[in-house]
């Protein structure tokens, strides 16, 4: 006898009293409090009030170039298939077997044909639905049970997924103001030149919040030939010693947009960091030097520009995704980081970097040239972020003060609490 299915959502996790009270009290403009870096049960509230509930980058189309190619996904306890079906098409199912419940991919990434359980051999097609099951009765009725679906959108070749059944709304709204941005560099038409997974010793946080401040950014020599030091500052609160650095990065903003308005390219700063569900930041930023890409001095790292590009002095494209990513598209190549927690101090950078499909390693491009600036950073950061994460684990951390120019920081904290207050039912949403 065939027994209709119940879909029901595992119990909402409940906050404890000291968890609950840790979110009520956080003070705007300090750091946060030990306990969200270092225990379990705020780590479980992380993955089930954020990155369950929110939409999450979690890669690039070009990483799945051709129908059956697929890469599985782990966000906490769950899994999730991305995979490019018959039809080209990006679906995202969860790796969960609708038998007997066994994780059917077992390999990061790969290529299939059907998705076949290595159980009992229960068969699914691209699109999740259950082909085959031997043995059933007769009236077995195979339409109730098909992988079930992650909602998944591709906006210009980045891959975002949203866990929840319900996923904020307001996801659209900001696909369509972010696309037009993103398009000129036909992201969709590149290839992964090299990836490279760091796992950090810090709580996620600790990783969005080091990414989201430039103060710490004298530890960063190859990244400051291309990043002015004047990152994140007001004009009136720049320390004398920037003045020279911030006349040069007016006169190279001033030369970007010139650009931009003869190539018909969007440039001006969208901020909508907090107060939404869907929080992201996107502009059109100078970079120093020649201004073209982050190489010693300035000059392209890949000579085939991205789409339909002529032009390669855009500066960088940058945008920040609220809770877990970040992104640096240029005229050739882009860079993408997508942050994903594994334990309360323990974290996966995934540093992804694209260059035109038909860019050819070694002619148009050195792979490790490409490479050296993001490489070299992220090691960088992640000595900062080893270090952050003891200091906050002593018993002696106070939360200290944010400086105006890591005003980025704050916003990402509290995009953060804001959302732990609507998704525990503290607050309404905004
Ligand atoms: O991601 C950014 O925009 C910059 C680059 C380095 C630090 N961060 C603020
Ligand atoms: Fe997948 Fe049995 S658990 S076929």
């Amino acid at each position: 006898m065939t027994t209709t299915p119940v879909h029901h959502l595992p119990p909402a996790y409940e906050p404890t009293a000291e968890i609950t009270a840790l979110i009520a009290r956080r003070v705007p403009g300090l750091c946060l409090e030990a306990p969200f870096y270092t225990s379990e049960d705020m780590l479980a509230i992380d993955i089930s009030e954020i990155f369950a509930k929110h939409w999450i980058f979690v890669a690039t189309d070009a990483e799945i170039p051709e129908p059956g190619d697929y890469l599985t996904i782990s966000v906490g306890p769950h899994s999730v298939i991305l995979l490019r079906d018959d039809d080209e098409e990006i679906s995202a199912l969860h790796n969960v077997c609708r038998h007997r419940g066994a994780r059917i991919l077992n390999d990061p990434s790969g290529s299939v044909g059907n998705l076949v359980c290595g159980y009992h051999h229960w068969t699914y097609g691209s699109d999740g639905s259950l082909l085959h099951a031997d043995s059933q009765p007769k009236d077995f009725d195979k339409t109730l049970f098909g992988l079930r679906k992650v909602a998944v959108q591709s906006v210009a070749g980045l891959i975002f997924i949203c866990l929840s059944n319900a996923p904020p709304e307001d996801f659209a709204s900001v696909a369509t103001r972010i696309e037009p941005y993103l398009a000129p560099h036909q992201l969709r038409r590149t290839k992964v030149a090299a990836q490279v997974d760091l796992v950090e010793d810090g709580n996620w946080k600790l990783v969005m919040e080091n990414n989201r401040e430039c103060y710490h950014c004298d530890g960063h020599p190859e990244l400051s030939c291309s990043l002015f030091p004047t990152y994140g500052y007001e004009p009136d609160g720049l320390p004398p010693r920037l003045r020279p650095a911030y006349d040069r990065y007016l006169a190279a903003e001033a030369d970007l947009i010139q650009r931009c308005m003869e190539h018909d390219l969007p440039y001006q700063q969208i901020q909508e960091l907090r107060g939404r569900a869907t929080g992201f930041r996107i502009q059109r930023e100078p970079m120093d030097g020649a201004g073209a890409s982050f190489s010693p001095d300035g000059t392209p790292l890949s000579s085939k520009l991205l789409g339909e590009l002529t032009e390669p002095t855009l500066g960088r494209l940058s945008m920040h995704w609220q809770p877990n990513a970040w992104f640096h598209v240029l005229s050739d190549h882009a860079v993408t980081f997508s942050v994903l927690p594994l334990a309360p101090n323990k974290t996966l950078l995934r540093t992804t970097w694209l260059v035109h499909e038909d860019a050819v390693e070694g002619e148009d491009y050195d792979l490790e040239d490409l490479k050296r600036v993001w490489q070299r950073t992220n090691e960088q950061d992640q000595t900062f972020v080893r270090r952050a994460q003891l200091g906050v684990t002593s018993p002696a951390y106070i939360p200290g003060p944010y400086a105006p120019n890591e005003y980025q920081v704050e916003d990402f904290c509290s995009w953060y609490i804001e959302r732990l207050r609507v998704g525990t039912g503290m607050e309404g949403e905004s």
